[in-house]
């Protein structure tokens, strides 16, 4: 019998980059550990991470490309696949112009190597401009005000949670989600070490989270409303002449316009449509002010509802005008090995921001995509330009995206949809070609996107566990011979690893010669040290300043104050709020086949206050029909204080009913999908994101 032997790679399902120790025997695996060793996660890990395993040897996963038939799916050979893949699409642009295929991105894509080297040159060679993704129901306002401030929509902050004082959370939840746009496994850990050198955290939240349970001070909000309670800390900032810019003074464009745009929203103007008291909101920010070192961090509750631009602007604002951003223990900016700000920096030239109107909603083109509220119309709508073709890559867009049911309809109605998936799930189900590509365990891990957000610089790549076998493809390859078919050209010879070693060899650390032989013999990562100050150095706006003013943003306030003076009134007929939640061992809706994060009792819950659960007679365990304008659904109750009055909360990335997706153990515990009450007409109209928290919604005992 072959010898145990282990393996050291990077855990790659969600943003923290958790580092593994995997023992194995030829292609069994023993166990999945955290490696103690590993120079960002200290053996970190959660349950999701022994799943990799699973979905290697899942039976229901698919390894060659297979087309739906009257007869069901059939099997298809690589070289056959793909010409009829390109053929199909080159038809319908030729019949209908380059826009009538449309493509969306998943999240996946961001956690794989070679996918995000290769989807650009998809995108070039379909040159269509109906691209759509994960990021407009998810992260685009960080995008959207990074961009803006600093000149590239991937030059983000991050806190610097292992040295900061204080810390806000608004709308995260990094206990159980591990964090978001900032990679930092362990968050328990590191938000103890805080708390132990005396210092606070604060969670803004309506839910008292597992974050906010272990947090100092938790404080509801009422959703939506975030960016009036940051417009009223900074009203106190300066108000209380508390502004301190520091290194950035010189650097700053905009500041009298800020001042005199929070002068509108006092803590006493905010106060009741946050549902925060004045004090509350004054302490809150004196003790921000005071802290040694301080850091506001905003995330998905923040982004993915109605003001998202303003939020993340704002939260951006605060950090600055306080002394706190581009300064340890505040906000700051990673120096990565592969830097992808620097290696895309656009600097002197216009952005694509607002290039191109959505030909349906007349919505502006935001980071190079529509955004996927709207994808539904432009398939559904006739006339030129109307999408007759999609494919989708690593993405279940009919479970994620707002207003599932219309969604559903507009992939039905296509004449020809390809997915690169290695499942037949809800969306799949309805493509006409299926093209899977190998799985974690397979590949090369190197994470481009999330060293450029974590809490500390590091560098860290794995080879393969497991060679694939011949007739298995990676998603890289499979889009690159998709490209090269589309452009009538050969495949690019060059591989993700060559891009990624030449990015490395030539950046930010070049003396240090990271060459992938070296990063081998460092199977645990390299340390590169904690985050320091580099903003200066790093900033892509033309001026070389930072706008804390940006036009687009300050037109946006119109908006805010304008939903200020109608907001008392909720409607009668939507008296509750809907937001969403994360469960610890689902990640979005790809993780539901493996038994293991799946067994046990159903998680997938309504939660609702005891005082809005009893004045319609909701009982624990009972039945409730939430209905919103656009859709309906019966949902088990769970009653707990933990959630504000007149708000509930259901889990995302549930629903696996239909019956022609192949997930056969996600299929035995397919839970309820929320996505069925968001509304797509409902959006941050500044940047085109969905609004997935604070859903208009009423209830009813099923
Ligand atoms: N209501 C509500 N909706 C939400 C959210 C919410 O909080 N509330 N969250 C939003 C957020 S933050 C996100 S990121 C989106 C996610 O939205 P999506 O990206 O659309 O959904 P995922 O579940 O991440 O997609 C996973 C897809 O990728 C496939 N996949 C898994 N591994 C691979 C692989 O290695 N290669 C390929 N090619 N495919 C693979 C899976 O089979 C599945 O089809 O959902 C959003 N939707
Ligand atoms: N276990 C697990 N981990 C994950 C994922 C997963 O599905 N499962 N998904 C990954 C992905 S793709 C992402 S993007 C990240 C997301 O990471 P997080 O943003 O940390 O995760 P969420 O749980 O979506 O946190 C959103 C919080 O906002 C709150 N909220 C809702 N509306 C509002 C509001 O209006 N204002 C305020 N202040 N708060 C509000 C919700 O109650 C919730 O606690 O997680 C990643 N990690
Ligand atoms: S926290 Fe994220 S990266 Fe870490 S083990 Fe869990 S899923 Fe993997
Ligand atoms: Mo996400």
């Amino acid at each position: 019998m072959a010898s145990i032997q282990t393996h050291y790679r990077t855990c790659n399902i969600c943003e923290a980059m958790c580092g593994l120790q995997i023992q194995y025997r030829d292609k069994e695996i023993i166990s999945i550990r955290g490696d103690k060793e590993d120079v960002l996660s200290y053996g970190h890990i959660c349950p999701k991470a022994v799943a990799l395993q699973d979905f290697y040897t899942d039976k229901d996963r698919l390894k060659q490309p297979v087309m739906r038939t009257d007869q069901g799916w059939v099997t298809l050979e690589w070289e056959e696949a793909l010409d009829e893949v390109a053929q199909r699409f080159l038809y319908i642009q030729n019949k209908y112009g380059t826009d009538a295929v449309g493509t969306y991105l998943g999240n996946p894509n961001a956690h794989k190597l070679g996918n995000s080297f290769f989807l650009p040159g998809l995108l070039r060679a379909l040159k269509t401009r109906n691209r759509y993704s994960a990021s407009s129901v998810d992260q685009l306002p960080h995008h959207f005000a990074a961009n803006y401030m600093f000149g590239h929509g991937s030059l983000l902050p991050v806190p610097d949670i292992d040295h900061t004082d204080y810390m806000i959370i608004i709308g995260g939840n990094p206990i159980i989600s591990n964090g978001s746009m900032m990679t930092c496994p362990n968050f328990g850990k590191r938000m103890k070490a805080i708390q132990d050198r005396g210092g606070n955290i604060v969670v803004i939240d309506p839910r008292r989270t597992e974050t906010a349970e272990k947090a100092d001070l938790h404080i509801f909000i009422t959703p939506g409303t975030d960016a009036y309670l940051l417009f009223a800390m900074i009203h106190l900032v300066f108000a209380n002449e508390w502004v301190t810019l520091r290194h950035l003074s010189d650097h700053i464009d905009g500041l009298e316009m800020v001042r005199s745009a929070a002068q509108n929203f006092s803590p006493d103007v905010v106060s009741d449509i946050c549902g925060i008291s004045p004090e509350q909101i004054y302490a809150l920010t004196q003790a921000f002010t005071v802290a040694p070192s301080a850091v506001c961090y905003s995330r998905m509750g923040a982004s993915t509802q109605q003001f998202g631009g303003l939020c993340l602007w704002l939260t951006n604002v605060l950090n600055i005008i306080t002394g706190n951003m581009d300064r340890s223990g505040g906000a700051m900016f990673t120096q990565p090995a592969y830097d992808i700000v620097a290696l895309t920096s656009k600097k002197g030239r216009p952005s694509s921001y607002g290039k191109y109107h959505s030909r349906v909603k007349g919505l502006p083109y935001i980071n190079s995509e529509y955004p996927v509220s709207t994808l539904a119309d432009e398939i559904l709508t006739p006339g030129e330009g109307q999408i007759k073709g999609m494919v989708t890559v690593a993405g279940n867009p009919l479970l994620t995206c707002p207003n599932s049911s219309k969604l559903k309809k507009a992939f039905e109605s296509l004449d020809f949809y390809v997915a690169i998936d290695p499942y037949i799930n809800e969306t799949t189900r309805h493509a006409d070609i299926i093209l899977p590509g190998t799985v974690a365990l397979e590949e090369s891990q190197y994470d481009i996107a999330f060293h450029n957000l974590a809490v500390r610089n590091t560098v860290k790549y794995a080879e393969p566990l497991f060679v694939k076998q011949d007739n298995q493809r990676h998603d890289w390859e499979i889009l690159n011979r998709l490209s090269a078919r589309l452009k009538g050209e050969k495949p690019t010879p060059i591989t993700p690893l060559q891009m990624l070693e030449m990015g490395l060899l030539s950046g930010t650390y070049k003396d240090q010669n990271l060459s992938l032989a070296k990063l081998i013999q460092h199977p645990h990562g390299i340390d590169l040290g904690s985050l320091k100050p580099c903003l200066l150095t790093r900033l892509q706006t033309q001026n070389d300043k930072i706008n804390l003013a940006p036009n687009p943003l300050i037109q946006d306030i119109d908006r805010l104050r304008s939903h200020l003076l109608r907001h008392h009134k909720l409607s009668p007929d939507y008296p509750f709020r809907l937001i969403g939640r994360r469960l610890l061992r689902s990640h979005n809706t790809w993780c539901h086949n493996s038994y293991r994060l799946i067994k046990g009792r159903n998680e997938c819950t309504l939660l609702i206050h005891p005082d809005d659960a009893s004045k319609y007679n909701i009982e624990n365990g009972k039945m409730v029909n939430v209905i919103s304008r656009v859709g309906q659904i019966n949902i088990e109750a769970q009653i707990t204080d933990a959630m504000m009055t007149g708000v509930i909360s259901i889990p995302q990335g549930w629903g696996h009913h239909d019956k022609e997706s192949q997930l056969s153990v996600a299929q035995t515990n397919p839970g309820i999908n929320m996505n069925e009450l968001s509304d797509d007409d409902q959006m941050d109209h500044l940047t085109g994101n969905a609004v997935l928290n604070g859903i208009p919604v009423q209830i009813a005992l099923a």
